[in-house]
């Protein structure tokens, strides 16, 4: 329609080579995803993602099978309670690692078609500040009690 519109266009088209040379840094492991009680409606995935490339990358988006909207969240605990807020993008270092895990920074699965199974897979992907996508296959896995319950559970363990 306007002129900004066709040039973020040609750029992400420009941007297309650097991209693929990006995504072939990123490293995505150990995915899986909270099965919860069906009458749930989101959900929380956890993964570890690794840079392995000599450039810093951020994260911007991400996608999932039966998610509506992906958010990313980081957990906080403020007067014993277990809070979440919501974070815009995930910026990754050259050679680091960022963990998503119980307890901290996740993935937030919002929106469900429908509660995944334990025992079922959901294709989960990540996109980069470049517009190129990272995906992967996270792994459902079932958990007794509420998520809020069991990340604080975790917390106190540590
Ligand atoms: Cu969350």
């Amino acid at each position: 329609m306007n002129k900004p519109w066709i040039a973020a266009v040609v750029a992400a088209f420009l941007s297309l080579p650097v991209a693929a040379q990006q995504s072939a840094v990123v490293e995505l492991a150990g995915a899986w995803v909270r099965a919860l009680p069906p009458t749930q409606t989101n959900t929380a995935a956890y993964l570890t993602l690794t840079n392995r490339g000599d450039t810093g990358i951020t994260i911007v988006g991400a996608s999932a099978d039966l998610a509506g909207k992906v958010e990313f969240h980081t957990a906080r605990e403020i007067d014993g309670y277990m809070h979440m807020e919501q974070l815009q993008d995930l910026p990754v270092a050259a050679g680091q690692s960022l963990q998503l895990a119980p307890g901290g920074t996740h993935l937030m699965l919002l929106g469900l078609a429908r509660m995944p199974l334990s025992g079922e897979t959901v294709h989960l992907c990540l996109e980069l500040a470049t517009g190129h996508e990272v995906c992967t296959v996270a792994e459902v896995r079932k958990t007794a009690g509420i998520m809020q319950a069991h990340i604080y559970h975790e917390r106190q363990q540590k």
